[in-house]
This record gives structure tokens, C-alpha cells and sequence, in this order.
């Protein structure tokens, strides 16, 4: 008995000690979104009872180590020799049952909690695809290659995939779906804190997974309400100078994903490098010679399997033409022009 209320004692205090430092410690990156905090609430009280049964478990071994080692004089003397103990075996079964019974209750209350709809959602499409994400407002009619979205409104993301499994995941917002060919998957989330975020890839999906980031930015309703306005008025090229039109290539190239397969520094990827590219005379597949010029470029962007480019392999994406505007491709162009 003597031992119990020492061992007792002894967990009961470092336990305190161990719960109370790791709750100064910041797990995880800021909460970005109102489904944060019940997730975060939850995964705290999670490391509560780790903390206190990993002082459960070491505590008494610990002591145990200490206690009953072998003392002097006592070289030759056996152990008390007994089998079992019912009320031990019942109470160490019942409570950890009753304790994981109780977690997947709150589980489900936050899960319940974070997936609600609401009256005045709003809907963005998402689309993945090997190795981009892209977005449609299909209220407004616009489509984008960043994910804007105004702060304090719960968005309803439907999501599907072009080719194979991938899933949206912003660490951010705590929520994470998979998007599946073939089906729609729905995640909503309401985020509440301005500031600009990075939609990674979580699941495994070929040569180019890691470099499937997008943008999303979480701004002002004024700043949305902007931003949705001037991607619905026609844009064209001759609205922007040489210079703008450059910069949007390279943010373009950027949010759809060129450069996780073609490099602007001369180095190989997975499709020839954009450096030095524009002017240049291109060796086709079938042996024939072309100028890389602007037609070219458009066509290669827009029906990528038409001219293949010798010792490449056509895997380029041929769906550009329905997630690109002119503009888009224009600014493409000018941005490959650039790279001398
Ligand atoms: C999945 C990888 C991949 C992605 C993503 C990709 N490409 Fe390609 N691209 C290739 C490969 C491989 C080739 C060479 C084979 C061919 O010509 O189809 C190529 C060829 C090209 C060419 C012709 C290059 C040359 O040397 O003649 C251009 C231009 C081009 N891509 C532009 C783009 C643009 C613009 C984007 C983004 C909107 C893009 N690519 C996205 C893989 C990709
Ligand atoms: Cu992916």
C-alpha cells in the first residue's frame, strides 16, 4: 500500500507538470479557419491523456526499477509467486474502452459541427488534375487558377479529379478531403483569418505530387468582390504593358502548374527547359524540323500532342485549352519570350 500512494503521487504530480508544458506548445501552424478550433480543442485533449499515460506507463516502471531492485542480502530470495488479478484485468480493459468510446462520441460531435451546411454558403469548384489545382465560381461565372475567398464566409468546395486520387489539404484550416475520379467529394470551410495559404497535394500522385501547390488567399469581402469583378470583364493583352504581360506569364506558369514539369534555367524536367526555347529550332518526333515561334507555342500549349518534341515523352496535359484564358496563354507566350 505504502507503494501505491507513493507511485500515485508521483504520477498525480508529474502528470500535472508534463499536461500543463505541453499545452505552451504550439503543435500546430495558425488556425486559418473556423474549423480549426473545435479540431485543435479536440486534438489538445487528445494530448492530455497521452501525456498522462505516458507518465502512467513510465512512472511505474520506473519506480518499480527502483524499488524492487535486488538489495544486498537478498542474492538468493524468489519473488512472491501468484497468477492473475481479475479486478485489476477488468478495470485496465473497462476504463481505456470507456475513454475510447468517449473520444470517438467527440469526434463525431466535431465532425458533425465542421461539415453543417449553411444558408449563405457560397460554391467554388475544384478541380485536380496531374499536377494543378484549379477553381470555378460558378455564380459569378469565372474561373481561376488561386483560390480567393472572402474571410468570415463558409465556402462549399466540390471537388473532383481529372486523373488519378488526389486531396486538397491547407494545414491552415485543419480540413483535409480527397478528391476521386469519377465522384464529387464536398469540404466546406470558413476562413477567418486574412492572409495567403498554400493547398497541398496529400496524396501520392506520380512524378510531380510535391510540387502540386496552389495559391489561396484570404482577403477583405471588398477585396473579393474586386478580384471576382475584374476576372469577370474581358481582359485582353493589349490592356497590360510588355512588362505586366510578362509577370502574369510567370504567375501563370506558376498556378497551372507548367513548372513543375518545365524549367526556365536551361536545366532538364520532365518536358525541355523554357530557357532560349522562343526562336529556336525544334526536333520533332517524327524526324521533322520547326521554328518555335508564337504559333508554335500556342499550339504546343493548347494541343500538346500534335507537334511532340524528340526524346520527350507526350505527357504534357492536353486540357489547357479549357482552364487557360487567351489572356492566360498570351501572357504564357510573352513570359517564354522573356526567357532568353
Ligand atoms: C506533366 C508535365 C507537363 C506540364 C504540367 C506541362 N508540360 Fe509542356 N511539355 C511537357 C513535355 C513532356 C513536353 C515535350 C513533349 C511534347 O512536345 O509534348 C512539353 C512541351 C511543351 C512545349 C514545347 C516545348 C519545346 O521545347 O518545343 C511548350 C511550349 C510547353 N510544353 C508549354 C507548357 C505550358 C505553357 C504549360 C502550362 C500551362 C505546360 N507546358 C505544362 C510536359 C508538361
Ligand atoms: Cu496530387
Amino acid at each position: 500500500m505504502k507503494h501505491g500512494i507513493r507511485v500515485s503521487v508521483i504520477i498525480a504530480v508529474l502528470s500535472a507538470v508534463m499536461i500543463y508544458w505541453a499545452r505552451t506548445i504550439q503543435w500546430m501552424p495558425v488556425e486559418a479557419s473556423r474549423e480549426a478550433q473545435p479540431i485543435d480543442w479536440l486534438f489538445g485533449l487528445h494530448i492530455d491523456v497521452i501525456t498522462f499515460l505516458y507518465v502512467l506507463v513510465n512512472g511505474i516502471l520506473v519506480y518499480s526499477i527502483i524499488a524492487f531492485r535486488r538489495k544486498k542480502g537478498e542474492e538468493e530470495a524468489v519473488g512472491a509467486n501468484f497468477h492473475g488479478h481479475t479486478k485489476l484485468e477488468i478495470f485496465w480493459t473497462v476504463i481505456p474502452l470507456i475513454t475510447v468510446l468517449f473520444f470517438a462520441y467527440l469526434g463525431t460531435l466535431v465532425l458533425n459541427d465542421i461539415s453543417a451546411a449553411a444558408a449563405d454558403e457560397m460554391e467554388v469548384k475544384v478541380t485536380a488534375r496531374q499536377w494543378a489545382w484549379s477553381f470555378e465560381y460558378p455564380e459569378a461565372g469565372v474561373k481561376s487558377t488561386e483560390l480567393y475567398l472572402p474571410v468570415g464566409r463558409k465556402v462549399k468546395l466540390t471537388m473532383v479529379s481529372q486523373d488519378v486520387i488526389h486531396s486538397f489539404w491547407v494545414p491552415e484550416f485543419r480540413v483535409k478531403m480527397d478528391t476521386v475520379p469519377g465522384i464529387t467529394t464536398t469540404l466546406r470551410i470558413t476562413p477567418d483569418r486574412e492572409g495567403t495559404y498554400k493547398v497541398r497535394c496529400a496524396e501520392l500522385c506520380g512524378t510531380a505530387h510535391a510540387a502540386m501547390l496552389g495559391t489561396i488567399r484570404v482577403v477583405s469581402q471588398e477585396e473579393f468582390d474586386q478580384w471576382l469583378q475584374g476576372k469577370q470583364a474581358p481582359t485582353n493583352a493589349s490592356e497590360l504593358s510588355p512588362e505586366e504581360l510578362v509577370t502574369l506569364g510567370e504567375s501563370t506558369a506558376q498556378a497551372a502548374g507548367c513548372l513543375a514539369c518545365h524549367s526556365v534555367d536551361g536545366s532538364k524536367s520532365v518536358g525541355p527547359t523554357w530557357k532560349g526555347l522562343f526562336g529556336s529550332e525544334r526536333t520533332l518526333s517524327d524526324g521533322t524540323k520547326v521554328t518555335a515561334d508564337e504559333a508554335y507555342l500556342k499550339e504546343s500549349i493548347l494541343e500538346p500532342k500534335a507537334k511532340v518534341v524528340e526524346g520527350y515523352p507526350g505527357i504534357m496535359p492536353t486540357n489547357f485549352g479549357e482552364t487557360l484564358s487567351e489572356l492566360d496563354i498570351q501572357a504564357l507566350i510573352a513570359y517564354i519570350r522573356s526567357l532568353k
